[in-house]
């Protein structure tokens, strides 16, 4: 049987050996919820990338381009990292670069996997599938917060395990970790959240309703998967 492990942070990726593997790149607040709404709404491309030169660099091939540094959006660039700027229409069928704190560095720095899709828990039931289906050993890569441990890329984790435990191996301690920390949480992950330290960073931005629409379970049905150096 395959394997479901977690990785708490980029930081920690080095301890992994990626080949053969299929990575989920998770960063709740806000990057991946972003991404997922971003293709739920028509998005044709995103390239991630981690520095924001690079990122300006890709409106010379027409791209649309999304910047976000500690927790705002970076100043001329199109668009942000809230997941309500990617809903208007004006997203379909175009193509996005985008860099954000941690997110994209996440899902970058996985390269070396044999699949990296991006999951978030507005896709959580197409993650669950698609990863079900492919039966490769699984890594969650959570996006943390400049290198440490969040709360909530962890629940993400844990809810994912909730969900393949029957078809995946859990037996790992940061997987059961997951596990016990999203059943503690699961009844009313706002609240649980409110003492986490990025939620406490977001709020003094007064992003609320992103918060609480990053949380929503398997609001669409998308999987953006990695191919070559873009998500699809
Ligand atoms: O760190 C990231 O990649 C961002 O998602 C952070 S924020 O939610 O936009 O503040």
């Amino acid at each position: 049987m395959a394997s479901i492990d977690v990785c708490f942070s980029p930081e920690l990726l080095h301890l992994y050996d990626l080949k053969g593997k299929a990575v989920v790149a998770v960063d709740i607040l806000r990057a991946t919820s972003t991404m997922v709404t971003a293709f739920a709404h028509g998005v044709a491309n995103i390239f991630p990338v981690m520095d924001l030169e690079e990122c300006r660099g890709y409106a010379a091939q027409g791209c649309l381009t999304a910047a976000e540094r500690n927790g705002i959006k970076a100043e001329g660039f199109d668009l942000g990292n809230s997941p309500f700027g990617y809903m208007g229409g004006s997203v379909q069928g175009r193509d996005i670069a985008i860099t954000t704190t941690n997110g994209t560095r996440a899902i970058r720095l996985s390269e070396a996997a044999e699949e990296i899709i991006v999951g978030a828990f507005l896709n959580l039931q197409a993650v669950a599938d698609y990863l079900a289906a492919l039966q490769l050993d699984v890594l969650v890569v959570c996006a943390g917060w400049k290198g440490q441990f969040n709360l909530e890329d962890t629940l993400f984790a844990g809810a994912l395990v909730e969900r393949l435990q029957g078809k995946f191996s859990t037996e790992n301690d940061s997987t059961l970790a997951a596990l016990y920390l999203y059943q503690t949480a699961k009844a009313d992950l706002v609240a649980f959240l409110r003492q986490s330290s990025h939620v406490r960073r977001l709020e003094h931005l007064e992003i609320h309703k992103d918060i609480e629409f990053c949380l929503r379970h398997d609001a669409f049905n998308v999987l953006p998967v990695w191919r070559q150096d873009r998500l699809v």
